[in-house]
Formats: structure tokens, C-alpha cells, sequence
């Protein structure tokens, strides 16, 4: 997967390269600052004393020392004021900076912290959202896992509007069977009525969803249909690509699936795709509902109401949104497994 989130201390990601909060002397502090000292050993601090310090949104490379990284690249990010001198540029520029870097020194694996989002004051759901921009923008041009380090789980947020938005849905759609929306409710804290509303048993339609399906070919077109019933997952994929006028690179791209897996599925018509992989093309290809499912079925699974998951997806495509880092977002938020490879 190009753009990852992950709960970790970043001081134990085993990548080509980690990236430090710094502040402008280089020489350490605290937060993932310290953290990365301390696994480091001197000898990092050592090589940042030649540095001559950096400035606020620039970046500069050291080695890594006694870390699992190979390379630590040092940003300053902005001190947060109020959001009105130029913190969200100078963030930005953070990032673009760092992974210019990265690149430049053959990196394919980076892993940030959230920059400025603990001394520094930047609030951790607009920081996020920088972080989530910049990254997937360079991911459009260049190949490379990136991921971003979430330490503190209970410091993670996103919006509270778009939480509060998700909770409900959940709470609207999910099966009776199920009680541990409770936690979410818990979480919420106060949201304004969790009263379960209609509850379908979604799952339960799909034999009837595949009689009203046998209907359809009874129409016109039936030679076209009947060849899209005997289609794979791979086929129906690049049918889709070339109906919608995508190129593959913009489709896997966002998907957040990598080009590799991407030709594995061109090359291999009965590839099986995971669940998240199938879902993340259907977000790529921005299918409605019921195309989605279809193409999920092709690789075997269905859409369900009793799966936190499903339903988080559900949420997305009714609303139209379709970018799949902001759905990872929210899954991320909702403790579910993440869009893509
Ligand atoms: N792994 C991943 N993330 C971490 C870790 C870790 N081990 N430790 C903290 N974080 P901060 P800043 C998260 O304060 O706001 C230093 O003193 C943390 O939860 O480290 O850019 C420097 O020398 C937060 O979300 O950096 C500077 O003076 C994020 O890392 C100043 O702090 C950044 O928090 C920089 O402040």
C-alpha cells in the first residue's frame, strides 16, 4: 500500500528511512525528537553537530545509526500559533521537502511522525490532513511506501464532525446481533440519539439481488451481459478502467495499491484479490453501491451490515466521497483494517 497508517513507535520501523520533528539547532529535544536520539545512540548527534542546523520547513539527511533506519531525516515544522502566519505552508513544505529528500537517496520506504503536532502545537486533526495532502499528491508522481506513525492512538484524530457523522451511520445500519457500537457511543461520549433506527439485514437480499440480476438479462443486451456474468475480477476491473477513460496509472494510484500488485491483476485474469484490494479499486473507479458490489462479488466477498467495515465504506460511497485516504482515515479511527494492498 503507498500511504499506510500505522500505530508504532517510529523508532522501531524497520524502513529505508525515518523522519524527525527537529527544532532548528538539530541537536535534539524531546518527543519522537528524543526518542530517535536516544535508539540512535552519539553517533547520530555527532553527524547533526556538522549539520549546522535547518530551518523551519526544511529537511536534511543523517544516517541512521543504531536504529532499524537506514536514514533519518531531520524537518522543522512550524510552532502553531493560530494558523494565521503561514504554519500550514511551512508544514507543507515539511513533507515535500522530506520526501524530495527521500527520493533523492533512492528511499522506498519512509515513515513520518505527525510533524508539529506535539511540542509544536499544531492541532493533530488539521496536521493529519497535511500530512495526508502532501504525501498522496508526490504518490500520484513517484513510487514509494510511506507511512505515517501514530503513536498515541488516543491522541489521533479526525474530525470531530466527520467521527461524529460515521458513528451514527454505523449505529443506523448496524445488525441487531451486534453490541459493541456501544464502544464507539462510549467514545462519542454524548452523541445525540444512538436509538437504533431501521436496521436491515442487508446480507440476507443478495440471493434476491441476484434474481433481480437474472431479470436484467432477459433484456436487450443479452449477449454483453452474459459475457460480463462469465467476466473475472481482473477483466471486470479493466473493463471498468477503459468505461471510465482512466489510464491504469491513475486507477491504481487511486487506489493507493502499488504498480506491482497492479500488473500482477492485469497479467493474471484470475487473480483473487482481497477484500480491501477489490474495495479500493471500486473507490478508485468511483462505483455506485450496487456496481460495487458487483465487482466485490466477482472477487467473492459481499458487502454486509454486520461489519463495522463494510458499513464505514457504505457511509463513504452514499456520500459520494471517494478519496481513498480520507476513508482510510476514518477506518483507522474505527480501529478497521485499511484500503488498498
Ligand atoms: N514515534 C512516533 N511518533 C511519536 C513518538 C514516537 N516514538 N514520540 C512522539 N511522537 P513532537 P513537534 C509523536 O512533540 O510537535 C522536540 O523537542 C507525538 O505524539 O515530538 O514537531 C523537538 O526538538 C506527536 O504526534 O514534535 C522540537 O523542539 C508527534 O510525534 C519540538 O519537540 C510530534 O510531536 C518539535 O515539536
Amino acid at each position: 500500500m503507498p500511504l499506510e497508517i500505522v500505530r508504532n513507535d517510529i523508532t522501531k520501523m524497520k524502513v529505508d528511512a525515518i523522519v524527525n520533528a527537529a527544532n532548528e539547532s538539530l541537536l535534539g529535544g524531546g518527543g519522537v525528537d528524543g526518542a530517535i536520539h536516544r535508539a540512535a545512540g552519539l553517533g547520530l548527534l555527532a553527524e547533526c553537530r556538522t549539520l549546522g542546523g535547518c530551518k523551519t520547513g526544511k529537511a536534511k539527511i543523517t544516517g541512521g545509526y543504531n536504529l532499524p533506519a537506514k536514514h533519518v531525516i531531520h524537518t522543522v515544522g512550524p510552532i502553531y500559533n493560530d494558523g494565521k502566519h503561514g504554519e500550514k505552508a511551512l508544514l507543507e513544505s515539511c513533507y515535500r521537502e522530506s520526501l524530495a529528500l527521500a527520493k533523492e537517496n533512492n528511499c522506498e520506504t519512509v515513515a513520518f511522525p505527525l510533524i508539529s503536532s506535539g511540542v509544536y502545537g499544531y492541532p493533530k486533526d488539521q496536521a493529519l490532513k497535511v500530512a495526508i495532502d502532501v504525501i498522496s499528491n508526490f504518490l500520484l508522481e513517484n513510487e514509494m511506501t510511506v507511512y505515517i506513525v501514530i503513536f498515541d492512538k488516543a491522541a489521533y484524530k479526525i474530525s470531530e464532525k466527520l467521527f461524529s457523522d460515521i458513528a451514527e451511520y454505523i449505529d443506523d445500519n448496524y445488525v441487531d446481533e451486534h453490541t459493541d457500537y456501544s464502544r464507539e457511543r462510549i467514545r462519542m461520549n454524548a452523541l445525540p440519539s444512538m436509538a437504533p433506527r431501521t436496521r436491515r439485514k442487508k446480507s440476507d437480499d443478495d440471493f434476491l439481488e441476484i434474481c433481480d440480476c437474472k431479470a436484467m438479462l432477459a433484456e436487450d443486451d443479452l449477449d454483453a451481459k452474459l459475457k460480463q456474468i462469465d467476466e473475472s475480477f481482473s477483466q471486470m476491473l479493466l473493463r471498468k478502467i477503459d468505461e471510465k477513460g482512466m489510464t491504469d496509472a491513475e486507477c491504481y494510484k487511486k487506489a493507493n495499491i502499488d504498480r506491482k500488485l497492479f500488473s500482477k491483476i492485469r497479467s493474471d485474469i484470475h487473480y483473487k484479490p482481497s477484500k480491501p484490494t477489490a474495495l479500493a479499486f471500486a473507490i478508485s473507479l468511483e462505483l455506485s453501491l450496487a456496481e460495487t458490489e458487483d465487482m466485490l462479488r466477482k472477487a467473492g466477498f459481499a458487502l454486509s451490515h454486520s461489519n463495522k467495515f463494510d458499513i464505514i465504506i457504505e457511509y463513504f460511497i452514499s456520500k459520494g466521497n471517494y478519496n481513498i485516504f480520507e476513508i482510510n482515515e476514518a477506518l483507522f479511527a474505527f480501529d478497521q483494517s485499511l484500503l488498498g494492498a
